[in-house]
C-alpha cells in the first residue's frame, strides 16, 4: 500500500523536479545582516535562466518596492546580478520569479538585513 500511494506521488509529478532552478546561494546572502549596504545583488541557481522572463523584487520593511534596473546574466547563465541603489538601514525581503531554459517557473524569497 505504501508502495503504491509512493508511485502514484511520482507520476503526479508534471515533470522531473531535477530541471527546476532554484536558488541555489546569493549575495548578500540569505538571512544576512550587513554592516554596510550590498551595492548588488547577485542570485545564484541551480539550472540555467531564461533573463526576458526572470525578476527580482527588492521590498523595504514597510512594504515598499525598492526600484531596481533590469538584472542581467552572468556569464554562466546561472546567475542574475542587478545594481543596488544606496539602502537604508533595515530589513529587506528579495522575491524573485525565474524561468529556467527548459521553461519551468520558479519563485521564491528571501530576507537579508542592513543595520
Ligand atoms: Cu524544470
Amino acid at each position: 500500500m505504501m508502495r503504491l500511494a509512493l508511485l502514484a506521488a511520482v507520476l503526479a509529478m508534471p515533470t522531473p523536479a531535477l530541471a527546476h532552478a532554484f536558488l541555489e546561494r546569493a549575495s548578500p546572502p540569505v538571512g544576512s545582516e550587513l554592516a554596510q549596504p550590498p551595492h548588488q545583488l547577485t542570485l545564484t541557481f541551480t539550472e540555467r535562466i531564461e533573463p526576458l522572463f526572470s525578476t527580482i523584487e527588492l521590498r523595504a520593511a514597510n512594504g515598499a518596492t525598492v526600484p531596481l534596473g533590469k538584472p542581467h546574466l552572468a556569464a554562466d547563465d546561472r546567475q542574475l546580478l542587478v545594481d543596488l541603489p544606496v539602502l537604508q538601514a533595515g530589513e529587506y525581503t528579495v522575491v524573485w520569479h525565474v524561468t529556467s531554459v527548459d521553461t519551468h517557473k520558479t519563485e521564491g524569497s528571501f530576507r537579508f538585513t542592513v543595520r
